[in-house]
């Protein structure tokens, strides 16, 4: 009776929590408006998620917390749209706008005067988000317009759509799914900090994290939506465009930033005209402005021909293009070591904003377009924020073709380029622009695995001159390490424990470490066991590397290129002095020792020392297998923390489930 009462009592607070926290979030990521502070909505939050824990069958689909949920999917499923998303016509020019206008006037001359809405059209992906009696139940892509997939769980994460609307309406809207500058901006920073390929533009963005099979990555990427049509609704008559965008907003969407209704076409162009000049201070991308009909009888007598609505139409800004003249190319180098090149212009204004640089990617383009220092370029901004040269004008008197520098701007180090790529790397491991990645890299868990010595820690060191290369680390004292943030008298004692014990590490660790292109753990290893020691493999050749089994020509040529650098012999040399070990133990590892011989095994949660990557080796050097998935014929399940459903199979088909202790007794670790 008691535990009823408790039900009862945890429900009714459950509902208040998240109707509360609904209201709350519409108002900060709809209205951007909110009405209480960041902390307090976090206290609401977590009285609702342990509420939540404690009484999961009163969880709802519309609960706050089910917004990043879920584990990663296969496969999106597809969904057929119960009204087709349709495409709109396109107009590059203001005679082909009064020629839709004369259209719709003749086709419509009896049915009474026109009005039209003019909004930007956003440049982002479009959506469908249906909700059954208020909630929200499902969200696709457009794909062809007739069939989509189905993305709900990475829409839930989206924090402006609402997962329950003001009113229990069963809906559809279309939407377009954003990525705000701002985003963007942070992204590609963070994809630069790890070396990954950057996206090239907010649309891109958006597009690969709608993609994504698992929300969680998708949650991190602040996407927006701006919702702009009802598809279907029952049990309300809308009769105009303008109308319904009130209702959408009315019902908790963030609709249109604006829109606007005109009474004629010349009205309507004026306000193509002052979207077009707003345009570079948006924090969005748009593509052009959409003219609609409001009236939606009006629409009706239009219909639609095969591919598009007679009612509307987008009109496409120019890419706005200008001259200016080539200074200089710059070379920075990134933090992966790739050196770009930036053309270096006098200044002008493109699409609401002052551009003085476009990056002219890698020598290649510079090849192709022949820019060279002095030229007269055609600059622009095209759909894009991101500047870029279009093509040369003229070449300046007595110019000629530009060569990439032969070293590195940043260090005067040899540079290299891959034949196979465009890009041009600087060759030093020790390169000032790259330092702080490659420490990242350095102290990671794969690599030297240094507990505490995370990425603020080190960009401290490196900002304070503590650090110049990774040997730097091993002559820290705890003077230098304790006045640093987030740092106390323990943790630094911790940390000086923790660099002194990676000196015992095989010297695998550190070959990875290093950061050479091309050279990841698998390579590291195999590096490791051929030739048993560092200096070993300093000697070795590209040729002997490559007969390595498993080892390709590229990971061959990047090692032998990088150690014949005086500034990695020199790096190993001051590593060697100080104290870190130089050999392996792959390479004592008699011949056939094979315990794992015959056995597969399946891997899952997140063991406490290794890595999944890092056991899935062990587990293949000792003649075991390594699948993705449980069945009869797995012998066992290594289980970390967090396993999930491959843990539960493997407990149904009565598999042998093993933690990393028993994994390692059996591997001869332990
Ligand atoms: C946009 C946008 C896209 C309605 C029927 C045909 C096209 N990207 O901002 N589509 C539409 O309208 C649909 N309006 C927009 N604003």
């Amino acid at each position: 009776m008691q535990e009823i009462m408790d039900k009862e009592r945890a429900a009714r607070r459950i509902e208040e929590l998240r109707e509360q926290l609904n209201y709350h979030s519409r108002k900060y990521y709809v209205e951007d408006n909110p009405e209480i502070t960041d902390f307090a909505y976090d206290a609401l939050m977590r009285e609702l998620e342990d509420l939540e824990a404690a009484w999961p069958e009163c969880i709802r689909p519309d609960s706050p917390t089910q917004r990043v949920g879920g584990a990663p999917l296969d496969q999106f499923e597809p969904v057929t749209h119960a009204v087709p998303m349709e495409s709109l016509q396109d107009a590059f020019s203001f005679e082909e706008m009064e020629a839709f206008d004369n259209r719709v006037r003749e086709a419509l001359a009896e049915a009474g005067p026109v009005r039209y809405s003019v909004e930007p059209k956003i440049d982002g992906l479009s959506v469908s988000l249906e909700y059954q009696e208020g909630v929200f139940t499902r969200g696709s892509t457009r794909g062809d317009g007739v069939t989509g997939e189905n993305i709900t769980a990475n829409l839930k994460t989206i924090g402006s759509i609402p997962l329950r609307l003001t009113e229990p309406v069963t809906i559809e809207v279309r939407g377009e799914v954003y990525m705000p500058h701002k985003s963007f901006f942070k992204l590609v920073e963070r994809q630069e900090l790890n070396g990954e390929p950057p996206a090239k533009n907010p649309r891109n963005a958006a597009a690969g994290s709608l993609r994504q099979k698992d929300p969680k990555i998708t949650a991190q990427r602040e996407l927006d939506i701006f919702v702009f049509n009802v598809q279907r609704i029952e049990g309300k008559i809308l009769t105009g465009h303008l109308e319904s965008l009130t209702y959408l907003k009315q019902l908790g969407f963030k609709t249109l930033p604006f829109y606007t209704g005109c009474d004629s076409m010349e009205a309507a162009v004026a306000e193509i005209r002052r979207i077009g000049e707003m345009r570079g201070e948006l924090d969005f991308d748009i593509d052009g402005a959409v003219v609609k009909i409001d009236d939606f009888s009006q629409r009706e007598r239009l219909g639609s021909t095969a591919k598009f609505p007679r009612w509307a139409i987008a009109y496409k800004y120019p890419p706005e293009e200008k001259q200016t003249v080539l200074r200089e190319i710059e070379v920075e180098v990134g933090r992966t070591g790739k050196l770009t090149p930036t053309a270096v212009f006098d200044p002008i204004h493109l699409a609401g904003t002052t551009v003085r640089r476009a990056v002219l990617h890698n020598e290649d383009f510079i090849k192709e377009k022949d820019i060279r220092i002095g030229d007269t370029l055609l600059v622009s901004k095209a759909g894009d924020i991101i500047p870029q040269v279009v093509g040369v004008v003229a070449h300046a008197a007595d110019s000629a073709p530009y060569a990439m520098p032969a070293v590195c701007p940043s260090c005067g180090a040899r540079v290299f380029r891959a034949e196979d790529e465009a890009a041009t790397y600087c060759t030093n491991a020790a390169c000032p622009a790259q330092l702080l990645r490659h420490l990242i890299h350095f102290a990671s868990k794969d690599a030297m695995d240094i507990k505490g010595l995370g990425p603020s820690i080190l960009r401290q060191l490196v900002e304070k001159g503590l650090v110049h290369t990774p040997d730097d680390l091993y002559a820290l004292r705890r003077e230098d390490l304790e006045p640093l943030e987030r740092m106390g008298e323990k943790s630094a004692a911790n940390l000086l424990a923790a660099i002194d014990k990676s000196r015992q590490n095989d010297v695998y660790r550190l070959l990875f470490a290093l950061g050479i292109r091309h050279i990841g753990l698998k390579a590291a290893r195999l590096l490791a066991e051929r030739f048993g020691s560092l200096p070993a493999v300093m000697e070795a050749t590209a040729e002997e590397m490559e007969a390595i089994d498993g080892f390709g020509a590229i990971m061959a040529e990047n090692a032998a290129e990088f150690f014949s650098l005086e500034e990695s012999k020199a790096l190993v040399g001051r590593l060697q002095a100080a104290g870190l070990r130089m050999d392996s133990d792959l390479a004592k590892r008699e011949e056939g020792e094979q315990p794992f011989a015959g056995l597969t095994f399946v891997l899952t949660g997140t063991l406490p020392t290794y890595t999944r990557d890092q056991a899935a080796v062990l587990i293949e050097e000792r003649g075991g297998k390594v699948s993705s998935s449980v069945s009869k014929k797995t012998s066992y399940v290594l289980a970390g923390e967090a396993a999930g459903s491959k843990l539960t199979k493997a407990q149904s088909l009565g598999v042998a489930i093993i933690d990393e202790k028993e994994f390692l007794k059996m591997a001869g670790l332990a």
